[in-house]
């Protein structure tokens, strides 16, 4: 049901819906969001300029062109600015909002970059607390609803962050 792998989220191909760390533009940018819009191809641009953004916290949905799997959800994560602006909150909710759209959508298997540590900058041990503990209530309240969850961690560091928060 949930796991951590190290590697790259544009490869992976056993997910219906790959995560994408975006901005609240959702016109692509760097880190995650860049690999995911050159993976998937210009398609996916002309399908984000449609949405007309989206609030940090929320999610949006879109195919995912030539990624192999069925479904991105962009979601902005919080940019960290010391932990008294509801980052904590709103990263949580980027979770959720992200399961939510994928089960209406009947995306079962998910995959999760790490949202907002990399340029956005919250703290790895605390966002990964946070991912996990979302993740797990999620499917509780939604039993049989989704058969995987998981992070797909760029580096060494926050794969072990997060591999610890979920056998922890
Ligand atoms: N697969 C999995 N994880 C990756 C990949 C990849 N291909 N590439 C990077 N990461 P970041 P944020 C990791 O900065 O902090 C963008 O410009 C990375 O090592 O991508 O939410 C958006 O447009 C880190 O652990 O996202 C926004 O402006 C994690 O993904 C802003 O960055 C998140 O790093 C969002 O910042």
């Amino acid at each position: 049901m949930f796991r951590t792998i190290r590697g790259d989220i544009t490869k992976v191909t056993d997910v219906d819906a790959i995560v994408n760390a975006a901005n609240t533009s959702l016109l692509g940018g760097g880190g995650v969001d860049g690999a995911i819009h050159r993976a998937a191809g210009p398609k996916l641009l002309e399908e984000c300029r449609t949405l007309h953004g989206c609030e940090t916290g929320k999610a949006k949905i879109t195919g995912a062109y030539e990624l192999p799997c069925s479904y991105v959800i962009h979601t902005p994560g919080p940019i960290w600015q010391g932990g008294h602006k509801k980052e904590r909150e709103l990263l949580a909710s980027c979770y959720q909002s992200c399961l939510e759209l994928a089960v209406q959508h009947g995306a079962r298997r998910i995959a999760f970059p790490s949202i907002s540590t990399g340029v956005y900058h919250f703290p790895v041990e605390e966002a990964a607390g946070i991912a996990v503990r979302t993740a797990k209530r999620f499917v509780q309240e939604h039993p049989g609803e989704l058969e995987l969850i998981e992070w797909v961690l760029f580096d060494d560091h926050t794969w072990k962050v997060y591999e610890k928060a979920l056998q922890g």
